[in-house]
């Protein structure tokens, strides 16, 4: 039975087909309508109107529009999955050490950046684990930085990395993503001030667990972040084959000077980009490529 009708709400975890939703700055359990189930699902960081019960839960009727999102293929490979909604930055959080950073699934994260228009950043953690000499991890922010994804390097369990992050981030809403175990939730629980999860948010996604399962925007301490699962393979959708090379910024400045328009830089005569483009970074695009394009599967690897 509807006490209300048409409250904004925002969505801050999925789980179980429920809803945990901030609605007049309380957190509630919510259902959603039955259409939205059958497709068009909210995901974290969703604005939503809801329908205040009775009984104090609440019933999502309808998910606003997107201002970003980040997209990948779902798990059978057949349509989009969007992980959360509205955030403003991809932090891409990889670690110095433990687990080893790869560039793979930096170039992966940051293509999708580009397809759900969110400005890519690069948040290397683990600082403490490796020595001063260790060059490799500030190579990789260099690098990046080149691009126009900026970066830094820290300690996400000290106070000095954790400011560093905040000034970083200059107060717009980050989703965090990457490998399981590189920091994601240290960071968001120290920046936060390790706001534990309320009952609404329990109920929704479980309770106790080190290793996060799903999606969640976390409030306190004047900023908002997006925490999310450890990814392991991350397969991209939401742009065709022939669009990739704009996902790529290096690449596309380069491709200007292709002999023909619709060149995709994989050997093609008077192809402008390789011994321009990073080798690292054209085997990237290339494995993305044959992704897009039906050749290699994204979801064995
Ligand atoms: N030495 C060191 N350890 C860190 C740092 N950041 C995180 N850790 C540790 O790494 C482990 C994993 O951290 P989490 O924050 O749970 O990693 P996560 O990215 O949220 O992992 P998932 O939720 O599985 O995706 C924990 O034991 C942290 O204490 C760091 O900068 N240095
Ligand atoms: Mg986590
Ligand atoms: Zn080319």
């Amino acid at each position: 039975m509807a006490a209300d009708g048409g409250t904004p709400g925002r969505v801050v975890a999925i789980g179980g087909g429920l809803a945990a939703v901030t609605v007049d700055g309380q957190e509630r359990v919510a259902k959603l309508a039955g259409r939205l189930r059958a497709g068009g699902q909210p995901v974290a960081g969703d604005d939503v109107l809801v329908t205040l019960m009775s009984d104090g839960t609440a019933r999502i009727d309808e998910v606003g529009e997107r201002r970003t999102r980040l997209v990948r293929l779902d798990r059978l490979g057949r349509g989009e999955q969007v992980l959360v909604a509205n955030a403003e930055v991809l932090c891409v959080v990889a670690a110095a050490a433990e687990p080893p950073l790869r560039r793979g699934l930096i170039d992966r994260l940051l293509a999708a950046a580009w397809v759900g228009g969110l400005d890519g950043v690069l948040v290397i953690t683990k600082r403490d684990r490796i020595g001063e000499a260790d060059e490799a991890p500030a190579a990789v922010l260099a690098d990046y930085a080149a691009l126009g994804y900026p970066g830094i390097l820290v300690d996400g369990r000290s106070a000095e990395g954790m400011a560093a992050v905040r000034d970083f981030l200059g107060g717009r809403l980050a989703a965090l993503v990457g490998h399981s175990g590189v920091g994601k939730s240290t960071l968001v629980n120290g920046l936060t001030g390790g706001a534990q999860p309320t009952g609404a948010v329990n109920e929704v996604i479980g309770r106790g667990r080190h290793t996060t399962t799903s999606a969640r925007l976390i409030a306190g301490n004047g900023i908002e972040l997006l925490d999310t699962p450890g990814i392991r393979g991350f397969a991209l959708a939401g742009l065709e084959a022939r669009d990739l090379g704009h996902a790529f910024p290096d690449i596309a400045a380069a491709a200007a000077g292709c002999r023909f328009r619709t060149c995709l830089h994989t050997g093609e005569a008077g192809c402008a980009v390789p011994g321009v483009v990073a080798t690292e970074r054209l085997v990237s695009y290339r494995k993305l490529l044959a992704e897009l394009r039906g050749e290699s599967d994204p979801l064995d690897g």
